[in-house]
């Protein structure tokens, strides 16, 4: 068993800790505050390398491994997981074309998202469906060789910014996941609004949308997989994006101990620095053991995806057990920091705002236990 990196792989975490450390940590306060899209810094970031990272060389993509991907989403991470989820949720919403598309809906549909920059988002909550995807609303209807779209979707990362939409839609309320269809529809087919922006708590940097469709009439040559194949369009995408919720968590929880660490050195107490009372020296030990062991999960999911193998309740574990992590890493960076640390004065506020958001989006921590104990109760 080797657990070291590849010079490849070394190289490539350098560049997106340099892009993380140069790029986006300086900016990152800024566009938490502002809620403005940071679309200069996704195109730079599209400019080098670092976004659409999973499309295949054969479509121009940068055709990394999942274990590549989440070397570099971690380094993102580290310098805003808002941003960091905006280049992710690009990879979730052309996901379901890798995982579901047929050989011309990739050439077309992926060489347009590499043909010039171009982002796409991941369509499958709704108002009514968040946990519950076999139970989601929105209506596809068969016209002649078309399909008519009508319903809601909701708490979409990119909806208001992306060109591209991947969309779940159900011929059969009453037939639960067996009538799910995916699609792949350009945001600005007619009858698509984009509804409001999200106010949120944390990563307030990514862009999270309503959008409604109103009779969005899409061409059956724009389904993903055959009729009635959606549900299983989107497990399988979600099996292979939650390992970089885990890495996203890792990025996060690592530099709130970096934060931490030099807080601890800098900051004195008693007329010593706090960094020599066991209290801190204890905190600071269990989020250093707690990141090494997410990140050797989050490595690990990826790498049996990249094997080929079913990791269903791998990327479970590591999406699950890294975000719960985070969650108590970055409120453990707010306590070491004390007063500061709960004003905006310091950057560990923001990070323990955007941890919360991690353990509930791409299935809430309570789903990923679903899905181990499933997997555990299969024999
Ligand atoms: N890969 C392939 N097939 C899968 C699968 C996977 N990972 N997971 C389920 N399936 C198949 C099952 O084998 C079953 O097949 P059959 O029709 O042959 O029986 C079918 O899909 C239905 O599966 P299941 O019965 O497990 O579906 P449930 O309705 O019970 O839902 C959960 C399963 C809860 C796991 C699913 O709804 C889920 O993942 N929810 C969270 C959604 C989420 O992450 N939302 C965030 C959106 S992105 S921000």
């Amino acid at each position: 068993m080797d657990f070291s990196l590849s010079d490849e792989q070394l190289a490539l975490q350098d560049t997106a800790r340099r892009f993380a450390r140069d790029e986006i940590a300086p900016i990152a306060a800024q566009y938490d505050q502002s809620g403005e899209f940071p679309m200069e810094v996704m195109k730079k970031a599209y400019e080098i390398g670092l976004s659409h990272v999973t499309i295949p060389n054969e479509y121009d993509g940068v055709g990394l491994s999942l274990l590549d991907c989440v070397i570099v989403t971690e380094e993102l991470s580290w310098g805003c997981a808002g941003i960091s989820t905006s280049l992710m949720g690009n990879d979730l919403g052309l996901a379901p074309i890798l995982v579901g598309g047929n050989a011309d809906q990739k050439k077309e549909w992926l060489g347009y998202l590499t043909g010039d920059f171009h982002m796409a988002a991941f369509c499958l909550s709704e108002p009514e469906a968040g946990s519950d995807v076999a139970g989601l609303q929105l209506l596809c209807e068969k016209d002649g060789d078309d399909y008519v779209l009508n319903g809601t979707k909701c708490w979409i990362t990119n909806g208001g910014v992306a060109d591209l939409f991947t969309v779940f839609a159900t011929m059969d309320r009453a037939a639960r996941h067996k009538s799910i269809s995916a699609f792949v529809v350009p945001s600005d087919t007619p009858g698509i609004t984009i509804g409001k922006k999200e106010m949120k708590m944390g990563q307030c940097a990514s862009d999270t949308r309503v959008l409604h469709f109103d009779n969005v009439r899409v061409p059956s040559a724009q389904r993903l997989g055959e009729e009635g194949q959606g549900f299983v369009v989107a497990m399988k995408t979600l099996d292979t994006t939650r390992p970089s919720i885990g890495a996203l968590a890792v990025g996060i929880a690592q530099r709130g101990l970096d934060e931490s660490l030099q807080y601890s050195m800098d900051r004195k107490a008693f007329g010593t620095p706090i960094a020599g009372f066991q209290a801190v020296q204890f905190m600071l030990a269990d989020m250093a053991k707690d990141i090494e062991a997410a990140r050797l999960l989050t490595y690990q999911s990826a790498w049996m995806i990249d094997q080929g193998m079913n990791a269903s309740k791998n990327s479970s574990f590591a999406k699950c057990f890294a975000t719960d992590m985070a969650m108590d890493a970055t409120t453990n960076a707010v306590q070491v920091h004390g007063g500061n640390g709960y004003t905006k004065e310091y950057p560990v506020e923001k990070l323990m705002r955007d941890a919360k958001l991690m353990q509930i989006y791409e299935g809430t921590n309570q789903i990923q236990r679903m899905v181990i104990a499933r997997e555990l109760l299969k024999g």
